[in-house]
């Protein structure tokens, strides 16, 4: 196998959009490619990876850095993986690219849809909860949230549908000569 591995890593608040986007991301990835595409969700990661962590700072930054783990072992035997977590922390995002940009390539994509959409949608009524302190350390509304300053790719859910953000990923890889 001749392209090198790498990671489409999305980051944004609950309900922007990311597990809906990487996976109309990985539809198409498999379609066109030959690797082997694998999915790491932040709902499924926490499930199955990081069942026993919750939501203070330290725990997140573990939960990224065991996704970042696996990516860079994914990205290493020439694979793709495509993460989906919040992330909210710069510096926590920034290592794990560096251990990934080792291996191969690392695409950062801001799914930058406003907390005020998000929680107007609120699809699994996670913001009420937290609104009404049900739910402790919530993103975007009692802990905070570091925005992307120099990722690869913003995209938003409010005013574009998902399959042209997961298009707008597709280019980029392309641009990135990856695919
Ligand atoms: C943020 C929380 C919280 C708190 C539970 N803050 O919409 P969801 O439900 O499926 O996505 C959110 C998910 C966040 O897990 P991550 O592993 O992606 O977070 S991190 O990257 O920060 O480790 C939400 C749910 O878990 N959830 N409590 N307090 N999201």
């Amino acid at each position: 196998r001749s392209q090198q591995g790498f990671t489409v890593f999305f980051t944004g608040f609950s309900g922007s959009g990311k597990s809906t986007i990487a996976n109309a991301l990985m539809v198409k990835l498999m379609e066109t490619g030959d690797r082997p595409v694998t999915l790491l969700d932040g709902d499924i990661v926490r499930k199955n990876l990081s069942s026993e962590l919750g939501f203070s700072k330290e725990h997140r930054d573990l939960n990224i850095r065991r996704i970042g783990y696996v990516a860079s072992e994914i990205t290493k035997n020439g694979g793709i993986a495509i993460c989906a977590p919040i992330a909210p922390y710069a510096t926590t995002r920034r290592a794990v690219r560096e251990e990934i940009e080792q291996f191969g390539a690392f695409c950062e994509v801001h799914v930058a849809t406003t907390i005020e959409e998000c929680e107007r949608r609120d699809r699994k009524g996670l913001y009420k909860l937290a609104r009404e302190g049900k739910i402790k350390e919530f993103t975007g509304i009692s802990d905070p949230y570091d925005v992307p300053d120099s990722p690869e790719l913003s995209v938003e859910t409010e005013n574009v549908e998902v399959d042209h953000c997961a298009h707008q990923v597709l280019l980029k890889l392309e641009s990135m000569g990856l695919i």
